[in-house]
């Protein structure tokens, strides 16, 4: 079994919870905020046997778009001092996804 924990934007977890439930994949969604641009966004923890892995990555790269935002960094951030009078521009999403293998599952 793998376990998957995809972080997308808060714009596309709802359909993409949806297509995944849809397919009979669980999916548990946790509230997240990035660490640079100190937004929400959201963590899909989603447990799938290995040879849906695919089909699920699959699933992720079709309802997570690309953007672009354009924001002012918060201040604070290392390196970034002249940060507040210089907007800039970030590309976020659509998921960056980390796969890992699952030893057990257990349901009591
Ligand atoms: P954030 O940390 O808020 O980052 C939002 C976007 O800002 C990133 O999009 C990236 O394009 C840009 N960014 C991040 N750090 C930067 C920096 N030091 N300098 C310039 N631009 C920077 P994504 O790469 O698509 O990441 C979206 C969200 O996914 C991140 O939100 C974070 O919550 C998570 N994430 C991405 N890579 C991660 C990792 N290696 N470990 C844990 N979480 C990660």
């Amino acid at each position: 079994m793998k376990l998957l924990f995809a972080i997308v934007q808060n714009d596309d977890q709802k359909s993409l919870t949806y297509a995944l439930i849809e397919r009979n994949i669980n999916v548990t969604r946790i509230a997240s905020t990035g660490g640079f641009l100190r937004g929400g966004n959201s963590t899909l923890m989603i447990g799938v046997e290995a040879d849906r892995l695919d089909e699920t990555l699959q699933v992720i790269r079709e309802y997570s778009r690309r953007r672009q935002v354009v924001t002012v960094p918060a201040s604070g951030i290392p390196h970034n001092i002249d940060s507040a009078a210089m907007p800039m521009s970030v590309t976020v999403g659509g998921a960056t996804v980390f796969v890992l293998d699952v030893q057990d599952t257990f349901k009591y």
